[in-house]
This record gives structure tokens, C-alpha cells and sequence, in this order.
């Protein structure tokens, strides 16, 4: 019998087989991919993440393109979606500019996006991750979140096994490779996946938590972006092994409920739990127009009044969506979807009427659209919703506005008050025409 869940025994990531020796390579099949932990059995928080997704999936279906460095972007944005490892050796990034991006690499074979084959790749390896546990949180096409907790007695095998053995399947099946990171918790396990990349199997254990992440930079902390970081740049912190040193009451008192995020995390210590998709999916509103619109200075109004609209389905049912959804039909119906995550969920008009003007911005390009919808998803309901942002001053004075105008509405009717966004410039565009939620 295999020593299974004594931590004195690794395990093989390509076999499996118990290893009972300090060797470097498996006794078994002499595969170099140990993996070795005290806490090895005992963490059940899985973060999983796809190798260079978009260009990994090309390459699996042109065969030819294996060792090419690849680049997956081009199109309108013309910029780099994702690039494969071996262009990335060459310097090419995701976000780069195109132009740049070739110049750092001649020879790479570009690819435009296929949306649609990516989300469906995608959905079928989450499909493979609700095999295992029913508890899995999607972060974006190609991510999730794992809670493998009292999984055991149905798979006969502690998480870390499972994990390596559906890391295998996904190879096997799929064609394709993932990371894995697993630790005790959400934060620890995002920050492990990332940690080898490609085919990475990290784990970081409760024991080492605060040691880990003494030397590290401060934007590892889910939601310090670089403006955030500036800010504590300018109070002198750029390790999480300062933040450590500080107490919650003064990281408080300087940064508000980001403050406490920091005390905490800097600690390791972060209960989040793992939340599968919610029943409804997601909160939009749509409107088809009387005329074919183009210009953007016609568009933003109406987005407006419909971010408004969802905004005010999201504060009455008391729930929250972090992903912003914008939906396009252009003249001959083609449709166009773009989404954006954010930090936190929000229910504000003003968070996602500014969401979604940043994704429409981009699609004008003398189209003609027939249609405009805007919606969340990722929906939830734990009061976690548009935590105050002192770093952003005005978006403060803004969430602070809306919640005046609400309690105005609330009071006088929904047309009590109009932004100078929509004042007067929407009736006549539009049709009458319902509005959905999923
Ligand atoms: N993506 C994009 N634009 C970006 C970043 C990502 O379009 N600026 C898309 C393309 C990626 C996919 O999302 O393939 C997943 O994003 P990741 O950040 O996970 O990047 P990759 O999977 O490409 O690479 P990695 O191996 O680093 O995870
Ligand atoms: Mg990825």
C-alpha cells in the first residue's frame, strides 16, 4: 500500500507512484517532476490556470506551428492577446503593441483571435474541474478557482493527487497544459499557480506563508494596482514584509478598507471562500435604435440610461457582478461582446457606464449598430460590492453622488434627476423595446 497522506512521501507528478527516497528522479518511471511538501497533503485550495492559452490551443490544431513562435492578436486592437513561450523568449508580452511585438520578433506567425473556439475549449476544462468538485469559481476563460475540501473520501485521494492526475488528463485529452497552484487558501493558491509556468505544480503551505511573502512586491496583493502601488510607494512600502510590520489600526486609518486587505493578506491570512457560479447569471439591459447609430458622442447617452437601469436592478436586489458585459449588433446583425473584470463587484451606474465606455470606445471604427446592451455578470451577494477607493478620490465623490441620487429617485420617481449624460438625448433614438435579465 502506497504511503499516501504521510507527508514524509512525495509523489510523482507523471506516474503517481509514492516516492520513498530523497532521489531527484521518480524510482519508478525517472521523472523528474517530484513533488515534495510537509503540508502536501493537507491543502485542499486549488487555483488552476491554462499555458499561454489562446496560442496553445492554435498550436494544438496546426501541428506545424509547435515550435514557431506564435502570436495571438492583431485585429482592431492591435495588440498582443497572447503570445506563445517560445516568442516570448524573443520578448513579446501580452498588451504589446503588434508593431513592437514583430519587431522583437520577425519570424513569429500571427493569428488572429477565435473567440468562439476559446470559449469553448475553455468551458470544456472547467467541465473537467466540476468532475472533481462541484466548488469551482471560474476567474476568466482560462482560470478557476478549486475547493477540493472533503473531496477525499470520493476520490480516494488527498487534492494534491487529484490535482496532478487532472493536470495529466487535460494534457492527455486536451492537448493542451496547465498550472496548478495549491495552498490553504485563495490568494496563496493564484500567487502558486503562477509560480513555474508552464505545465507549474506549486504549492505554498500555511507554515511558510508569511516567510514567502516577506520579500515580495506588494502588487501581488489582489487589488493593489499600480496606482495603488504608487501610493505606497510614496509611503515608502514596496514589500509585503513591510506591511507586515504594521498594525491594522494605522493601515486602516491610512488606506480604508484596503488597509485591512493589506494587513491581512501581507499575512497570509484570507477566508474567501471558493463560490461556484450563482444562479442568475448575469443583470443587463439592451435597447434596439430607430436608426443605425455610428458616433460615439450618439451612444453614450443611451449607455448611460441603460448602466443606470442595471445599475438600479443590481441595488434592488441587493446583488453585485464584477465582470461588465458590452453587447454590440452591428447593421447585419453580426454581434459583438466584450467584457471586462474588475477588481471588485460593483452595482454602480458609474462604475460600469465608465466600464463600458472604455470597451466601446474601442469598437467604433464607423460600424453601424443596430443594438447596444450593457450588463454584469459574475454576480454576488456578500457585501464585498465597490469597496470605497481612496486612492481614486473623485470615483468616491462619484459613489457618493449616486447614492444622493438614489435616495432622490427613491423619493421623486426615476426621473427625478438626470446626468448631464442623458439629460434630453435619448427618447427619440430609441425603440421601446424590452430590456432582459438572464
Ligand atoms: N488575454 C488577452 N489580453 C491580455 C491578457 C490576456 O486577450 N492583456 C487573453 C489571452 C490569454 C488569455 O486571456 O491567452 C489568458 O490570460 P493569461 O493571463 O492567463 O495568459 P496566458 O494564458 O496567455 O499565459 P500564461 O501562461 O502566462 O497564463
Ligand atoms: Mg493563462
Amino acid at each position: 500500500m502506497a504511503p499516501v497522506n504521510d507527508p514524509r512521501f512525495g509523489f510523482c507528478r507523471d506516474c503517481l507512484a509514492a516516492q520513498t527516497s530523497e532521489g531527484r528522479r521518480c524510482h519508478v518511471c525517472g521523472s523528474p517532476r517530484l513533488l515534495r511538501h510537509p503540508e502536501l497533503y493537507r491543502l485542499s485550495i486549488a487555483h488552476v490556470d491554462c499555458d499561454a492559452f489562446y496560442a496553445s490551443v492554435e498550436k494544438r490544431d496546426n501541428p506545424e506551428l509547435r515550435n514557431k513562435p506564435v502570436i495571438i492578436g492583431g485585429g482592431k486592437r492591435g495588440v498582443v492577446s497572447t503570445a506563445c513561450y517560445v516568442a516570448r523568449i524573443h520578448g513579446v508580452k501580452s498588451a504589446m503593441p503588434m508593431f513592437k511585438a514583430l519587431e522583437a520578433c520577425p519570424h513569429a506567425v500571427v493569428i488572429k483571435p477565435d473567440m468562439e473556439k476559446y470559449a469553448r475549449v475553455g468551458r470544456e476544462i472547467r467541465q473537467m474541474m466540476r468532475d472533481l468538485t462541484p466548488l469551482v469559481e471560474p476567474l476568466s476563460i482560462d482560470e478557476a478557482f478549486l475547493d477540493l475540501s472533503g473531496t477525499e473520501r470520493l476520490h480516494h485521494d488527498p487534492p494534491a493527487r487529484v490535482m496532478a492526475q487532472f493536470s495529466n488528463r487535460v494534457e492527455r485529452e486536451m492537448g493542451l497544459s496547465v498550472s496548478v497552484g495549491i495552498s490553504y487558501c485563495k490568494f496563496l493558491a493564484k500567487i502558486a499557480s503562477d509560480f513555474e509556468k508552464p505545465r507549474g505544480f506549486s504549492i505554498i503551505g500555511a507554515e511558510e506563508a508569511v516567510t514567502f511573502l516577506a520579500d515580495k512586491p506588494v502588487t501581488l496583493i489582489w487589488g493593489v494596482g499600480k496606482a495603488f502601488a504608487a501610493t505606497l510607494e510614496r509611503d515608502g512600502i514596496r514589500t509585503i514584509g513591510q506591511l507586515q510590520t504594521m498594525e491594522q489600526g494605522p493601515l486602516m486609518a491610512a488606506y480604508g478598507t484596503m488597509g485591512q486587505r493589506l494587513y491581512r493578506l501581507s499575512r497570509g491570512l484570507d477566508t474567501r471562500r471558493v463560490e461556484p457560479e450563482s444562479e442568475s447569471k448575469s443583470v443587463s439591459a439592451e435597447t434596439t435604435f430607430n436608426e443605425d447609430i455610428a458616433s460615439l458622442d450618439d451612444l453614450v447617452p443611451i449607455l448611460r440610461s441603460l448602466s443606470e437601469k442595471v445599475s438600479h436592478r443590481l441595488k434592488t436586489a441587493d446583488i453585485a457582478g464584477r465582470t461588465v458585459v458590452l453587447k454590440l449588433k452591428s447593421r447585419d446583425f453580426k454581434l459583438r461582446t466584450r467584457n471586462r473584470q474588475l477588481a471588485d463587484p460593483t452595482q454602480l451606474a458609474d462604475r460600469i457606464f465608465r466600464t463600458g465606455f472604455s470597451l466601446l470606445e474601442k469598437e467604433i471604427d464607423g460600424t453601424r449598430f443596430r443594438l447596444l446592451g450593457i450588463g454584469v455578470s459574475d454576480l454576488s451577494d456578500d457585501g464585498r460590492a465597490d469597496p470605497l477607493d481612496l486612492v481614486d478620490v473623485q470615483a468616491t465623490k462619484r459613489a457618493v453622488a449616486e447614492t444622493a441620487i438614489d435616495k432622490l429617485r427613491g423619493k421623486f420617481g426615476n426621473h427625478a434627476v438626470e446626468t448631464g449624460y442623458t439629460f434630453g438625448k435619448i427618447q427619440s433614438r430609441t425603440k421601446n423595446v424590452p430590456d432582459e435579465i438572464e
